[in-house]
């Protein structure tokens, strides 16, 4: 067996050790980018858990394995499935690691809270958000974190409206949601931070039960009434609850921040969309394609039967991780993969996944960002960073990357 320490080594019997690096920037992991195309089906052994897993990095193969029954969520419960974390993040029976119809059935409960039709009638609430968060930053004045005066509450306080959590509650809430969407929390605060949210959740639900509600549209009450009906068990609305909160406050965080930074940073795609406002749709979703949104891989999945996938054999009972990431980066699907390009006319990313887990707060998430970049530059033409890039700091131990802080001036 090789002793060499490198991150990017093969332990000798073909199994990476990913030990997942500090990436600032946009940077793309650079293990990532020569799996994709040197070892498109491979084993890799992360820095917490037993074993190891597989890691499917083409964008076929990551559809294939992301769609099949045959692989499942469920059965990573109880696993020391090797990961990112000290801690496993989602609630026992919680809908990331359900199987159909379990998982359709929680899904269903939650679709219409998310559907366009529901969302449009959100917009003009985002919008009137987003100007009192700029009017803000505007009487904050130059220099100013974008991160603290924009970015964090803005998704903070339209997934904690739908979901009804009072506006006293919502810097608990975003503590919980960044200690359990990290590596380096440490798995003692983690675990608290899960056990509080969890109470929290319940409790938020619990107090919309059997009310007589006149006019309570929140995702809590449609939660509690799925308990009361007996489509949902209490302990399945609560992980829905949970994953809504955090994936609603953390993940859209960090990534529209990563999408302001790459509009600053790629000065005439910044013009281009403020010249063609109309761009703006086709431009995030090509900054989703292209941000690296997280470190790693999130959830795995066990393979219930012997699968053949890219021409490479996975046995029964093994974990399988995919790459959204790298499937976002195939030159298969993608001409020019590595290049930032708002005139992309074919672009089929998968940044919010894909099949029965693809991200239920897609709708949300993308209007949210357009509404962010569409109002940032209108209200700051001069909007520009207040540091020189490389004095940026990068979160550490993050599962969903970001700026640690967004300095900037006008
Ligand atoms: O909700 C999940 C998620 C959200 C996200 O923004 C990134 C992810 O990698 C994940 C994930 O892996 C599993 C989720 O349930
Ligand atoms: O990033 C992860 C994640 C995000 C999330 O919003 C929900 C999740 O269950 C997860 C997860 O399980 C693992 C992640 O790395």
């Amino acid at each position: 067996m090789s002793t060499t320490a490198s991150p990017e080594t093969s332990d000798g019997f073909g199994v990476h050790f990913w030990a997942v690096p500090h990436l600032t920037g946009l940077d793309f992991d650079p293990l990532l980018a020569r799996l994709l195309h040197e070892d498109p089906v491979t084993r890799v052994r992360l820095p917490y858990g037993e074993g190891h897993a597989w890691l499917v990095t083409r964008y076929e193969d990551v559809k294939f394995v992301s769609v099949d029954p045959r692989f499942s969520r469920k059965a990573i419960w109880g696993r020391e499935v090797t990961r990112l974390t000290p801690h496993f993040i989602p609630l026992d029976g919680a809908v990331g690691i359900a199987d159909p119809p379990d998982h359709t059935r929680m899904r269903r409960v939650v679709a219409r809270a998310f559907s366009a039709r529901a969302l449009r009638t959100l917009r003009d609430h985002a919008q009137a958000v987003m100007d009192g968060l700029l009017d803000d930053l505007e009487r904050h004045g130059p220099p100013a974190d974008l991160m603290a005066l924009v970015n964090r509450p803005f998704p903070l306080t339209m997934v904690c409206e739908l979901m009804g959590v009072p506006a006293a509650d919502r810097p608990r809430m975003a503590h919980w949601a960044d200690t359990i969407l990290s590596a380096g929390a440490g798995l003692e605060a983690s675990e608290r931070a899960k056990t509080e949210l969890e109470q929290y959740c319940t409790d938020l639900i619990d107090s919309r039960r059997g009310a007589h509600r006149t006019d309570d549209d929140t995702l809590a009450a449609v939660l509690a009434d799925a308990v009361e009906d007996g489509t949902l068990t209490a302990h399945e609305a609560t992980g829905l609850a949970v994953l809504i909160q955090i994936g609603g406050t953390h993940a859209v965080r960090n990534n529209s921040a990563n999408m302001v930074y790459a509009l600053l940073t790629h000065p005439e795609h910044l013009a281009r969309l403020r010249a063609e406002p109309e761009l703006l749709p086709q431009a995030v979703d090509e900054l989703l394609r292209y941000i690296p949104h997280r470190n790693a891989v999130g959830l795995s999945r066990i393979a219930l039967a012997d699968v053949e996938v890219g021409g490479v054999l996975i046995p029964r009972g093994d974990a399988v991780y995919v790459s959204y990431l790298t499937a976002n980066r195939d030159p298969e699907v993608f001409a020019d993969p590595d290049r930032l390009d708002f005139d992309r006319g074919y672009n089929p990313h998968i940044a919010f996944g894909h099949g029965p887990h693809y991200c239920p707060g897609s709708t949300l998430a993308r209007m949210e960002s357009e509404i962010l970049l569409d109002s940032l530059w209108k209200r700051f033409p001069d909007l520009r960073l207040a540091v020189p890039e490389d004095r940026l700091e990068w979160q550490r131990g993050a599962l969903i990357r970001g700026p640690e802080t967004l300095p900037v001036t006008w």
